[in-house]
């Protein structure tokens, strides 16, 4: 179950929103039912390699996953031939294909329930459910925190 998945999704989510705290001191819980997404799968979930166009805060509800990521300074190794992604698969590397990725640095991390990760905005995430995993990806900041205006691939898809 992946966190776009349109209307419906949202209208069930509405309903466990509430036992969701907003944390005030950084969320804006009036936005929340819209800028809250909910990635809930199996061990083994991979979500591939790309960067956002917000700043998110990952919520680990249950379960543990891994998160590879690379700085946006990397930019030029990343083979980013569309809007947001890489051709890259970090599941399994091929460095004969991509060379030029060969230069980049790759940061490892396990959120574990009840850790808050702030992922900021460029960040390229690869992601992997170590066992079943719920996490909420709040956007619903105060601060402003729609950054698709800096973007100028977002017309590709
Ligand atoms: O948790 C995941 O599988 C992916 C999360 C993600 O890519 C995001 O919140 O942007």
């Amino acid at each position: 179950m992946t966190a776009r998945n349109g209307a419906s999704n949202q209208d069930v989510l509405r309903r466990l929103q509430s036992d969701f705290d907003a944390i005030p001191e950084f969320l804006d819980a009036s936005r929340a039912s819209r800028e809250n997404f909910l990635w809930f799968g199996p061990k083994g979930t991979i979500t591939p390699l790309h960067h956002d166009l917000t700043n998110n805060m990952m919520a680990q509800v249950v379960g543990e996953k891994k998160i590879r990521l690379v700085s946006p300074d990397s930019l030029p190794f990343m083979y980013n031939h569309l809007h947001v992604y890489s051709e890259v698969s970090l599941a399994s590397i091929d460095v004969q294909r991509f060379p030029l990725f060969g230069r980049v640095h790759i940061i490892d991390i396990v959120i574990r329930p009840g850790d808050l990760f702030f992922l900021p905005v460029g960040w390229w995430h690869h992601v992997e459910s170590l066992s079943t995993s719920i996490t909420i990806t709040c956007t619903n900041f105060l601060w402003p925190n729609d950054f698709s205006q800096s973007y100028t691939t977002y017309g590709q898809i």
